[in-house]
């Protein structure tokens, strides 16, 4: 047993609170991992408020991690001590259907198919003040040491800087992967892009990486646009600076809408504004946000008939386990630049401080080091 640091929820809407936890063995099948570095995302906030549905208080949240293992379980030959690891918020088991198609990244034995916020065996490893403390997407990266299932990490490149890596684990890797492998944007194509959080501003950098022309950046947060312009970004706008609906706008500015849209705020309105703006034959209208649970989106069945395709994609459509390494070697060669997402470090006890500056709209991501 590892006695260590780990910043705990103990209950919706409450700060959280740095305690000393103990974390267990691995079990068979599981590894141990020294948590060097991870982001804050827009979910870890959800979890926070009580709003991210089957999440069990207290709990340990945290999915953008990067470290180091420290200890396998039984059985377990994918990784050994030492490796450098990212912790997959989705697992890869390799022997359900959707892991044996190239195409599909939902594995059906991860957490997603039958939430509960414990270890695929339904016990947790972290105790607290003699309480069991639960786990969050089987990962939970705020803790200095982590158990995790061998099939929700991947072994990246020993020369990776796990302070910048660790944004592979969500934010980066959902934004560009939207643009890359769910949309597939063409070279010379044009693009907008619905919310400039650390997710969206990934899919403005996909659309860069992919060749586009034109990338049309909206957010009602101005503060934004110097971020967005520097990563690839042509034209910001804001909705509130129209009287008409940024649809028209945008289909004004592109003669029939673009080719490729994405909404990456996770509001009805802004779904239906991005789905309207890409053109009505070739468009294609990617979902990355998530709505608030039960919300329904009303829209006229005209957009689609004309041939729109509207689709979701989930970690950006990749196959972490696959992926996960690529996407490292990709950012060592310089193919993209994480480091310019990154506005804040604090060290894991100023992790409420983080937190504020997500809502404040202060930071895109903020790394927390342990
Ligand atoms: N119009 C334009 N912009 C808006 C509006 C609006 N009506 N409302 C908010 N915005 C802007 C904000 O000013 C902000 O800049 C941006 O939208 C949102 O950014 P962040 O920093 O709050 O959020 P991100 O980028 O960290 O995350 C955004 C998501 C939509 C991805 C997130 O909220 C979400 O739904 N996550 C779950 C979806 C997912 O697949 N996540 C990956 C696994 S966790
Ligand atoms: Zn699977
Ligand atoms: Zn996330």
């Amino acid at each position: 047993v590892i006695r260590c640091r780990a910043a705990v929820a103990w209950a919706a809407g409450k700060p959280l609170s740095i305690e000393e936890v103990e974390v267990a063995p691995p079990k068979a099948g599981e590894v141990r991992v020294k948590i060097v570095a991870t982001g804050i995302c827009r979910t870890d906030e959800h979890v926070y408020e009580g709003s991210f549905p089957n999440v069990d208080f207290p709990v340990i949240p945290g999915h953008e991690g990067a470290g180091i293992v420290e200890s396998i379980g039984e059985g377990v030959t994918y990784v050994k001590p030492g490796d450098k690891v990212i912790p997959l918020c989705l697992p890869f088991c390799g022997e359900c259907s959707f892991c044996l198609n190239p195409e599909a990244n939902y594995c059906l034995k991860s957490h997603l198919a039958s939430p509960q916020n414990l270890m695929p065996d339904k016990t947790s490893r972290f105790t607290c003040k003699g309480k069991q403390i639960n786990h969050f997407m089987w990962i939970s990266t705020f803790a200095e040491y982590t158990v995790i299932p061998e099939c929700a990490v991947a072994k990246i490149d020993a020369a990776a800087p796990l302070d910048k890596v660790c944004l592979l684990g969500c934010g980066f890797s959902t934004g560009y992967g939207a643009a890359i492998n769910t949309a597939k944007v063409k070279p010379g194509s044009t693009c907008a892009i619905f919310g400039l959080g650390g997710v969206g501003l990934s899919a403005v950098v996909g659309c860069k990486v992919a060749g586009a022309s034109r990338i049309i950046a909206v957010d009602i947060n101005k503060d934004k646009f110097a971020k967005a312009k520097e990563l690839g970004a042509t034209d910001c706008i804001s909705p509130r600076d129209f009287k008409k609906p940024i649809q028209e706008v945008i289909t004004e500015m592109t003669a029939h809408g673009v080719d490729y849209s994405f909404e990456v705020i996770g509001t009805a309105d802004t779904m239906i504004a991005a789905l309207a703006s890409c053109n009505a034959n070739t468009g294609v209208c990617v979902m990355v946000g998530v709505v608030n649970s039960g919300t329904m989106i009303p829209i006229d069945p005209m957009l689609l008939l004309t041939g729109r395709t509207w689709k979701g994609t989930l970690l950006g459509g990749w196959k972490m386990r696959d992926a996960a390494p690529k996407l490292v070697s990709s950012y060592l060669e310089k193919k993209f630049n994480l480091d310019l997402l990154i506005t804040h470090t604090l060290p894991i006890t100023k992790v409420n401080e983080g937190f504020d500056l997500l809502r404040a709209g202060k930071s895109i991501r903020t790394i927390l080091l342990f």
